[in-house]
């Protein structure tokens, strides 16, 4: 038996294990090395034979012969069984890989702009009002001091639904709700979605968001309406940029202003979104119309009362430099993503 070595022996063993095609060829392997009459299995026997100053050696050399082989079959068998893959864990995981992260959904960037302005106006005190996407004419128009036949009606073209109701096309119906159903002082402001027949186009939708404003009280002077509007503008930029106030027109505000900042795209030195002006409008707003505050049952000789009006649509492209509206609607996530952590 010593011709053989166990060498040799072991060698040839891996070889016919990595070559065997089947656990059936394995199986014939390990009979030829490992059964009863196997080569190792004799050649171990056979120690007790050698003279014994050898047999230490021998023994110990058969054995890890016995021991390597035993392992490799037993690997190998667990991958036939595993249809092809390692039997090693080691193998199989890398315990060391990072996990797979869950990717978390947040609010859209227009949900999230228009939680911090209502934010900022919460600190100054102003409560949350909220109501109906479907009015009447009386609350959308007349109680706005917007009667039938007013250029405003057209340029506010509404969706009717039914003869007597339409979607709201602005926010201030909310604000004579709640003047109605609650005597001053008031301080509220009431984000939601208004709807207008207009075409999609990069700075139009048939609806967008809304956030209007309305203090009334003792003396509210318009010196109040700009300091929290500057206040506002300050807090939502997070950084003083120059504003301007200009006279406009609304029906339901006398006098009535709109309130430019710096064009937050190119600093003021004229680009494309400010049409070359270094400006852009951001709101509207005026002293509460005598007609108004009349019509919900205030004594315009006893209080008075500012308001505003503006879009988060506006603000959120102002705030990220989004150049057209159309991003905000679409729900591209590629586009949506890309304020995963912005506030
Ligand atoms: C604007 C501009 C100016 C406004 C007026 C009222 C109400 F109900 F008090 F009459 N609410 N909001 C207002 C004033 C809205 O949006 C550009």
């Amino acid at each position: 038996m010593a011709a053989v070595s166990p060498q040799d022996t072991l060698d040839q063993g891996l070889r016919d294990i990595e070559d065997a095609s089947s656990a059936e060829r394995l199986e014939d392997v390990r009979r030829r090395y490992l059964g009863r009459k196997g080569e190792v299995t004799a050649s171990l026997r056979g120690v007790s034979s050698l003279p014994a100053a050898e047999r230490p050696d021998a023994g110990k050399a058969w054995n890890e012969v016995r021991r390597t082989l035993a392992d490799a079959l037993e690997s190998r068998r667990a991958e036939f069984e595993n249809g092809g893959r390692a039997a090693d864990p080691g193998d199989e995981f890398d315990a060391t890989l990072p996990g797979r992260r869950p990717s978390f959904g947040v609010p859209h960037i227009l949900m999230r702009t228009l939680e911090r302005m209502v934010d900022i106006f919460r600190e100054m005190g102003f409560d949350v009002a909220d109501g109906p996407e479907v009015e009447t004419p009386h609350y959308n128009f007349e109680a706005l001091n917007i009667p039938e036949g007013h250029p405003t009606r057209d340029e506010h073209d509404s969706f009717f639904v039914g003869p007597d109701h339409l979607l709201r096309t602005q926010m201030s119906p909310v604000q004579i709700h709640v003047m109605e159903n609650q005597p001053p002082p008031v301080r509220v402001v009431s984000p939601g979605r208004v709807y207008r027949r207009d075409n999609f186009d990069a700075s139009h939708s048939p609806f967008f968001f809304q956030m209007e404003g309305l203090e009334v009280g003792d003396d509210v002077t318009l010196g109040d309406l700009k300091g929290v509007l500057h206040v506002f503008v300050r807090r939502f930029f997070e950084e003083d940029l120059p504003i301007r106030f200009r006279g406009s027109y609304f029906p339901f505000t006398e006098p009535s202003l709109e309130l430019d900042i710096t064009c937050t795209v190119c600093g003021g030195s004229g680009c494309a979104v400010c049409k070359r002006t270094g400006w852009v409008e951001v709101l509207g707003c005026g002293m509460v119309h005598p007609n108004v505050l009349r019509g919900v049952g205030y004594d315009p000789d006893e209080v008075s009362g500012y308001a505003f009006g503006m879009g988060p649509d506006r603000l959120t492209m102002l705030r990220h430099r989004i150049p057209d509206i159309r991003h905000l609607y679409e729900n591209d996530q590629r586009f949506l993503t890309q304020f995963q952590g912005a506030p």
